[in-house]
């Protein structure tokens, strides 16, 4: 599977946001408002008591032709087919997951400074997140990297591969994200908690097309 160039919101189905009964429904939801990447983000759970629903998902973005991609888990990502898989800068390297789930599969990078962004193309990521930009309850404990690296980051790693910015992004502070050099985005918290998570993901989109 390929990322589309077009992609400039990867949606992130974390399940210490949404209960695992509502979670096809929530990821339905960020598909329709136009999320281009959809990722299940598990911290904490057996990821044996996830295949049922990671197969589920697989599914249904297979169905909107939005690549799904599997946090962390190496061997979940290849249980249920999922065509991604994400990786933080101590899960291992890609070389080892491409061995495990084929080199067609997408394998995506955290990273938090302009080296590991470095680092991450040299590796052979396929795309990188690059964050947290602010400090955020969905990854707590961390400090904010800022806005300042972005610019150098897009160009150094965004003219080769997507740079998606991650971390503590909403509405209020998402234009100056991208007057930083933001062209692609991945909310969490904010859009996971709107009351029509649809409908507030298509308005995301809409202000980063901007
Ligand atoms: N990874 P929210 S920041 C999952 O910097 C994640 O690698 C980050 O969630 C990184 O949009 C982050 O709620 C949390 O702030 C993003």
């Amino acid at each position: 599977m390929t990322l589309s160039p077009e992609a400039r919101l990867y949606g992130i189905l974390d399940l210490g946001y949404v209960e695992q009964k509502d979670a096809l429904a929530v990821a339905e939801a960020l598909i329709l408002g136009g999320a281009s990447l959809l990722q299940l983000r598990a911290k904490g759970h057996d990821p044996a008591g996830l295949l049922d629903l990671a197969k589920e998902l697989n599914v249904l973005c297979s169905k909107h032709h939005v690549p799904f991609i599997i946090n962390d888990h190496v061997q979940l990502a290849k249980d249920c087919g999922a065509p991604g898989l994400h990786l933080g800068q101590d899960d291992g390297s890609l070389d080892e997951a491409r061995v495990i789930l084929g080199q067609h599969v997408l394998v995506g990078r955290s990273t938090h400074s302009v080296e590991q962004a470095q680092a991450a193309l040299a590796e052979g990521a396929d795309y990188i997140g690059f964050g947290p930009l602010f400090p955020t309850p969905t990854k707590k404990g961390r400090l904010g990297i800022g806005l300042e690296n972005i610019e150098i980051v897009e160009r150094t790693v965004g003219c080769a591969i997507p740079v998606f910015c991650i971390g503590g992004i909403k509405p209020a502070n998402l234009s100056e994200v991208k007057e930083a050099g933001a062209q692609r985005v991945v909310i969490v918290s904010h859009l996971l908690k709107a009351a029509d998570i649809a409908a507030e993901t298509q308005s995301i989109l809409t202000i980063l097309k901007s």
